[in-house]
């Protein structure tokens, strides 16, 4: 928490705020002092200083933006601007986010809370807030054009509205939208019950991120932004695996995911040794009548997701999108499959004309992750993270969930690599290989091969010759 700054507590009342209105000189050196956060790592969680209780999320490599408390009214300072974003160690990435970093902060409120957000823009161009998910009046949706004039550079406004129902929700821009997510502007934020909610479990542990996706050239550090499908990075809260911090949670721990997608494609998301159930989606808590257990969800465009699960199985158990594609770093993605094919004379041919040429791939592209091949400067390798048995071959969206008994209750410190057991890891066999016994009659007993045609047929082609005929 060092790197936090808290409001001071006292500071000058916010008098005459406006609503979706730009503040005035006065009312700016009034405002909540913006709190900046410069670190990619998972913060502690924000234990509510004032207002109604509740066990507060924690942001995977991210933060909950404090608020000052004024006159009844929560308070949060969201500042709009380019930060740099180290996306995993060795790669940093120019973004646009919020108050320091990519995503921005996570705003934590309770049902019944009357918010009021500051929105500063210090981006190049005009901006808003959409509050997407939240019932709000019509006027504090953010939809530049259509509902607010935009934040002009250098403006401040101000929305305020009721968080009229608990759940997963998320903000992002509604101006140029285009370049402004995928320059990775967006952010978390989660509404708390204010009360025992039949439909609302408690958990032991609450996290949150959110699902990005960016196209940044190998070699360089900015988005292309008019990329629409062909994205190169793969992201949970603008970091890339081996960049993503573990979930770390204690041995029996009721333990919530909440997940939204602002990419421009579905992902499946896959957790190994448990099953969970989908408690909450965009509407809010799910009816338990609709609830069964899954292992992988997808969370589709626009979507939020809760998965919730009992951590009863100690081990380091991955947690991915199931796209395989979606579990890789940045490489050109015009190469073609080589498995099987032998590239000696080729390679001899091509180190001829290009003496740097190296044949990826002719025996799957597991090598990837150990190679020591040049890459530019500031760019992840393709797949990557040192485990405990070698490389583990992934990047992107690719975690771990930590499950241990020794986790302290509200310790999310990463425990290191699993203990496991003797004689519970897989093994090599070195005895002779078995003769592995196979059904030698065609079709087996269920349905014996009828062995037609009895003979060769020659397969005559007509194709339609001459003219046509005018039917
Ligand atoms: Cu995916």
């Amino acid at each position: 928490m060092t790197n936090r700054r808290y409001f001071l507590s006292g500071a000058g009342a916010v008098t005459g705020a406006l609503a979706a209105a730009s503040v005035s000189k006065v009312a700016m050196a009034a405002l909540p002092e913006p709190v900046l956060q410069t670190t990619p790592d998972t913060m502690p969680p924000l234990v509510p200083p004032s207002g109604r209780p509740y066990n507060p999320v924690v942001t995977l490599n991210g933060w909950t933006l404090p608020w000052r408390m004024n006159n009844g009214v929560k308070e949060f300072h969201l500042v709009a601007e380019p930060v740099v974003r180290e996306m995993a160690p060795g790669f940093k990435a120019n973004l646009w986010g919020y108050n320091g970093q990519s995503p921005g902060p996570t705003i934590e409120v309770v049902e019944g809370d009357r918010v009021r957000i500051f929105v500063t823009n210090k981006l190049p161009e005009h901006t808003s807030v959409h509050w997407h998910g939240q019932r709000l009046p019509n006027g504090m949706d953010g939809v530049s054009g259509l509902t607010q004039p935009p934040i002009k550079p250098g403006k401040t406004f101000v929305y305020e509205f009721v968080a009229r129902r608990p759940g997963t929700f998320m903000y992002h821009p509604h101006a140029d939208e285009m370049t402004q997510m995928a320059m990775g502007m967006m952010g978390f934020w989660v509404t708390h019950p204010k009360a025992e909610h039949p439909l609302i479990d408690k958990v032991d542990r609450d996290f949150v991120f959110l699902l990005n996706a960016y196209d940044v050239e190998p070699g360089s550090a900015t988005p292309k932004i008019m990329t629409m499908l062909d994205f190169n990075l793969w992201s949970w809260n603008s970091r890339i695996f081996p960049g993503i911090d573990s979930l770390n949670v204690r041995l029996n721990d009721k333990v919530r995911i909440r997940i939204g997608n602002l990419t421009m494609t579905n992902h499946p998301m896959h957790l190994h040794g448990h099953e969970f159930l989908v408690t909450g989606t965009d509407g809010g808590p799910t009816p338990r009548s609709t609830r069964h257990y899954e292992v992988t969800t997808d969370v589709a465009v626009g979507q939020m997701r809760q998965l919730e699960f009992l951590a009863d199985e100690e081990g380091d158990w991955a947690f991915h999108c199931h796209k395989s594609h979606h579990t890789m770093n940045a490489m050109g993605h015009d190469v073609p499959t080589l498995i099987g094919l032998d590239h000696k004379d080729v390679a001899r041919q091509i180190t001829n004309l290009v003496p740097d040429y190296m044949v990826m791939g002719e025996r799957g592209m597991a090598d990837m992750g150990e190679m020591e091949m040049p890459i530019p400067d500031n760019t992840a390798r393709m797949m990557t993270g040192e485990g405990p048995f070698g490389s583990v071959e992934m990047g992107g969206m690719f975690s771990v969930v930590k499950v241990r008994k020794n986790q302290k209750p509200g310790d999310y410190s990463n425990p290191g690599w699993y203990r496991h057991p003797k004689g519970t890891v897989a093994y090599e066999f070195d005895g002779a290989p078995p003769d592995t016994p196979r059904r030698r009659d065609a079709g087996a007993a269920a349905m014996p091969a009828q062995n037609m045609p009895a003979r060769n047929i020659e397969v005559q082609v007509r194709k339609p010759g001459g003219g046509h005929t005018g039917h």
